[in-house]
């Protein structure tokens, strides 16, 4: 990467990789010992305390689903990732002690190792018992044939790992990536697995250090280099399962609505006249923009916190005048601080003591985009308070999120591993320990850090993070990008398979880099993108410095139309998203969901948004049909009255304008249409319902929640709503639109409004009745 900085940084990553090498300690790891059979087993609230020659379980019942297994010795590791501090569960106890139930689950305690079972039984897992070497541990999970692991956080790899070995360790690629890459930005230790007749389990290992997931064989082994030997077992249905570890990790918050728009981002935009230009180019072709990113180029010399004013003069006002204009401003934050005499942030961080150092007491500096810098030890609180509270400028400018970028933390090395070397010390709350055990935070510590001085300092603003590294627990400040996928199809696979894997992983709101990071896109792949990222959380253009002008206008008419078609779907689907975004926040509910979870087969190529969407994006040049399996159902093409009957593979038209796309027949999608909300009946044979949740869009003001149940009736349906909550109903009445039958009119309250091509409007109603004729 250091290379497309030119000599000067070259030379510097070559100087830090020589330093860093010289720094970093080598030696075999000693061998691997088993900790031997147990020797004795004893009661402890919620579980058992098993001893062994070498060491110690304690096995807890953390709830019926939940199963923390802790043993000892170990590197202890302030618990970062989590959000509740559960308490234990108590379980029956049968056999001697040795099995452990609960109404969902079962711990067996064996010879040789563990065994989880279902309530019925039947085993879902078995360990043996874990092997130590030094401070590292790691153990042999049996794998069945047909059985499928997932998750591990974001991975270019196929959703199904088996027949791989993942590492743990956040790690930028430098600049672009494609399939197979490994490992990239955010991993999670968060193991899945999906047994052949549907069922599973979640593992979670709470443990940050390096290690690594080995599926090559016929049994799976998690390793550890050090850090705590910690990990939560959940039973499945998978779904509950990761709902219960959001629960547990952090749900994530409620995002303000513009950020569920569209946003533009573009490295290499120098000016404020230039970023001024995109925006404009945006509105003045009616392209609904919500939102705009500044990349590096804003900041002096990529000193961070600082604005160029000669370049971007009166930033506060453009930030303002984009805001009237309904588009926000989000700021990208790079951890690292130019290490400047002068530069009054390093300055001040040196004196108050803030940057991480070498085991010398030296602080430690590497190089980045400003040349040599150091860099904020989030790990200690008073650290991420001061960073944090650095935010204020930019709130007090307007600014509506920050961008955290580089935060793996990464940093230009000529050979190696781009990062900190090992031995760098950090704070850990007070305990200290070294980068070994502190990399995999730090992503997720800076994003605490923005997150909690921008709660600090924006109060009752909901703040808006987005980050390119993080661990477990993220989520509860975050949402996360897929950093620098290169502009192939490959990486167009590449990316959704990132995009499910970190949702399967517990990072619900999640989104790529529209055409690829690193390259020029052909137009179709453009296109193909743009319709793909519609349908993700997360729906970004951003694009490189070298790669060619990516805006909508500049590959044509067709493509053009096209985005449009896809960026009204996203307007008109917003208050489906901003539903499906509250209940992520209230229950753990995914966005993003690979048709296994919901009673589909495995697949990569198709995937739901919420319940009610099945969206198969395509992922191949010149395709114009995609085959996709229907799960179990009634399907009806996007807009459409006709059904198709799941289970089976169905060949879907794919013109290069329109996403193939479907919806749950037994859905009622709320969507706007105009200034109004419209619902869109999709019945099935029970009728159909739906909900919409809305409110001011920003704040911690009121809310409403309004339920619909379309129940068929002779001569056509029954529609009845519920609302609740404060905020009033912010629509003129109701549009309806009726979709496999035809709609004749609607009654409320004794009066008819007949309906025509474009459905019905009705006032707001308590039961209305909808008259419709034919099959
Ligand atoms: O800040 C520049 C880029 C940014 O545009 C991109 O989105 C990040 O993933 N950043 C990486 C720094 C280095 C890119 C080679």
């Amino acid at each position: 990467m250091a290379v497309l900085l030119g000599p000067k940084a070259l030379l510097q990553a070559v100087a830090y990789a020589w330093g860093r090498d010289r720094l970093t300690p080598r030696g075999p790891l000693s061998p691997w010992q088993g900790v031997g059979p147990p020797v004795g087993l004893e009661p402890v609230p919620g579980g058992v305390r098993v001893r062994f020659p070498e060491a110690a379980l304690e096995a807890v019942f953390l709830g019926e689903d939940l199963l923390r297994l802790a043993w000892s010795p170990g590197e202890e590791v302030p618990p970062y990732p989590l959000a509740e501090a559960p308490t234990p569960w108590e379980p029956q106890r049968l056999e001697g002690g040795r099995l452990l139930r609960t109404p969902r689950m079962a711990l067996w305690v064996g010879e040789e190792g563990l065994e989880l079972r279902d309530p019925q039984g039947e085993v879902l897992r078995r360990e043996a018992y874990p092997e130590r070497a030094g401070p590292a541990w790691r153990h042999r999970v049996a794998l069945r044939p047909g059985e499928r692991v997932l998750g591990l956080g974001e991975r270019a790899s196929p959703l199904d790992r088996r027949g791989g070995v993942y590492r743990l360790w956040n790690r930028d690629p430098g600049g672009s990536y494609g399939p197979g890459e490994d490992p990239l930005y955010l991993s999670v230790p968060l193991w899945l697995s999906l047994l052949p007749g549907g069922g599973g389990y979640l593992a979670f290992y709470e443990n940050p250090a390096e290690g690594w997931v080995d599926l090559q064989g016929e049994e799976g082994v998690v390793a550890f280099l050090g850090g705590p030997f910690r990990y939560y077992l959940l039973p499945g249905p998978l779904e509950a399962a990761l709902a219960r570890y959001l629960r547990l990790t952090g749900l994530p918050p409620l995002p303000p609505r513009w950020a569920l728009g569209f946003h533009y981002a573009r490295w290499g935009l120098p000016t404020r006249k230039a970023v001024e230009e995109a925006v404009a180019g945006f509105l003045g072709r009616g392209l609904p923009l919500r939102a705009v990113h500044l990349d590096i180029d804003h900041m002096r010399g990529y000193r961070v916190f600082t604005v160029d004013e000669g370049r971007f003069p009166d930033l506060p006002g453009m930030v303002g005048g984009f805001r009237k204009e309904g588009v926000r401003t989000v700021v990208i934050l790079d951890p690292g601080v130019k290490a400047e005499r002068g530069f009054p942030l390093y300055e001040e961080g040196l004196r108050e003591g803030v940057f991480c150092r070498l085991p010398s007491g030296a602080v430690f500096r590497g190089p980045v985009w400003p040349g040599p810098a150091a860099f904020p030890d989030f790990t200690d609180p008073g650290v991420r308070a001061w960073w944090g509270g650095k935010l204020a400028a930019f709130l007090g400018m307007g600014v509506s999120g920050f961008w955290l970028d580089m935060n793996e933390p990464a940093l230009f090395a000529a050979w190696g591993e781009p990062t900190f070397p090992p031995s760098v010390r950090h704070r850990l709350e007070g305990q200290g320990g070294d980068h070994r055990l502190a990399h995999n935070l730090y992503g997720l510590l800076m994003a605490r850090a923005a997150w909690e001085g921008f709660r600090r300092h924006a109060p009752g603003v909901r703040p808006f993070l987005l980050t390119r590294a993080g661990f477990a627990g993220v989520q509860r400040y975050a949402w996360a990008w897929t950093g620098d996928v290169e502009s192939t199809w490959e990486g167009l696979r590449t990316t959704l398979r990132a995009l499910l894997g970190l949702s399967l992983s517990g990072v619900p709101f999640v989104g790529s880099d529209i055409g690829g990071f690193s390259g020029n896109p052909p137009p179709e792949l453009y296109l193909r993108w743009f319709q793909l990222a519609a349908l993700t959380p997360f729906f970004r253009l951003h694009s490189a410095r070298w790669t060619r002008p990516r805006e909508p206008w500049r590959f044509g008419e067709e493509v053009l139309l096209g985005v449009r078609w896809a960026m009204a779907l996203r307007e008109a689907l917003l208050p489906y998203l901003y539903t499906l975004a509250w209940r992520a926040a209230r229950e753990g509910r995914l966005l993003l969901r690979p048709l296994f979870l919901a009673g589909g087969p495995y697949g990569e190529e198709a995937f739901f948004l919420g319940e009610a969407l099945l969206v198969a994006p395509v992922l191949e040049a010149g395709a114009r049909a995609k085959e996709v399996p229907l799960p179990p159902g009634g399907w009806y093409p996007w807009g459409e009255d006709g059904l198709l009957e799941g289970p089976a593979w169905v060949r879907l038209p794919a013109p290069l304008d329109r996403i193939p796309l479907l919806v749950r027949s037994g859905s009622l999608l709320p969507l706007l249409e105009g200034a109004g909300l419209a619902l869109h009946l999709y019945p099935g044979p029970e009728g159909a319902e739906g909900e919409v949740y809305w409110d001011e869009g920003e704040g911690e003001g009121p809310h409403r929640r309004d339920r619909f149940r379309l129940l068929p009736v002779p001569g056509g349906y029954r529609l009845l709503w519920e609302g609740e909550g404060a905020y009033p109903w912010p629509w003129e009445g109701v549009g309806l639109r009726l979709f496999g039958k035809r709609l004749l009119g609607a009654w409320v309250e004794g009066k008819a409004y007949p309906a025509d091509a474009g459905g019905v409007r009705l006032p707001p109603f308590r039961e209305a009745f909808l008259e419709v004729k034919g099959p």
